[in-house]
């Protein structure tokens, strides 16, 4: 039998209600993803992670409205408020999230001048972040996802969880997207053309 891995996605405190960046509706998620835990034998929690001054930050750019997008080196980058900035209590996981104790997790988004919606590759599409060698070492060929945000960091997860050749399920009920003008239907059509599997 294949090992199958849930992986939870970014449900910190910033994506959440009150936080510096809130999804909404994103508490929703926690009694999902709960019960997903629950269920599998195998966890890994990703964490958005940034430095300070991080380049996904408006603040990082003068002018530079919230939400406006630019031109890197990586491609084209939504600015976000600033969020999930390491060591402080938004970056820290949901403490209504009930977190088992042998769960590995993966950080992102640590480099300051790449932004890391995925947890297997950097936006420039080729640093790895970590997610696939902690696959490999549960020598997992299934995934199965939840968390936030459906548009970001879910979608970019599951398509290069695709690419690598995994089998991905996204559990629908225990992800919320933050539909920066169309994203989220945009998300789940990419999703369904990449073969990803809903639940
Ligand atoms: C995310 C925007 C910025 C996510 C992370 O977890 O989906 N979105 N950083
Ligand atoms: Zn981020």
């Amino acid at each position: 039998m294949p090992t199958t891995v849930l992986v939870v996605i970014d449900i910190q405190t910033d994506f959440c209600g009150g936080g510096a960046l809130a999804v909404p509706d994103a508490e929703a998620v926690i009694p999902a993803a709960n019960r997903l835990m629950r269920d599998f034998r195998r966890v890994i929690l990703t964490q958005d992670w940034h430095p300070l001054g991080h380049v996904s930050f408006a603040s990082s750019h003068p002018g530079q409205p919230e939400f406006s997008r630019v031109s890197l080196p990586s491609g084209q980058q939504v600015l976000w408020p600033d969020h999930c900035v390491a060591d402080t209590p938004g970056a820290s996981f949901h403490p209504d999230l009930e977190i088992p104790a042998d769960a590995a997790v993966v950080r992102k988004g640590v480099h300051p001048r790449i932004d890391s919606y995925s947890a297997f590759f950097e936006n420039d599409r080729t640093t790895p972040v970590g997610l696939d060698a902690a696959l490999q070492d549960l020598a997992a060929a299934e995934i199965v996802l939840a968390g936030l945000a459906t548009d970001y960091c879910v979608l970019q997860t599951a398509l290069d969880a695709r690419q690598l050749g995994y089998d991905v399920t996204v559990v629908e009920a225990a992800c919320r997207g933050i539909d920066l003008e169309g994203s989220l239907a945009e998300a789940w059509r990419r999703m369904d053309a990449a073969g990803v599997r809903g639940a």
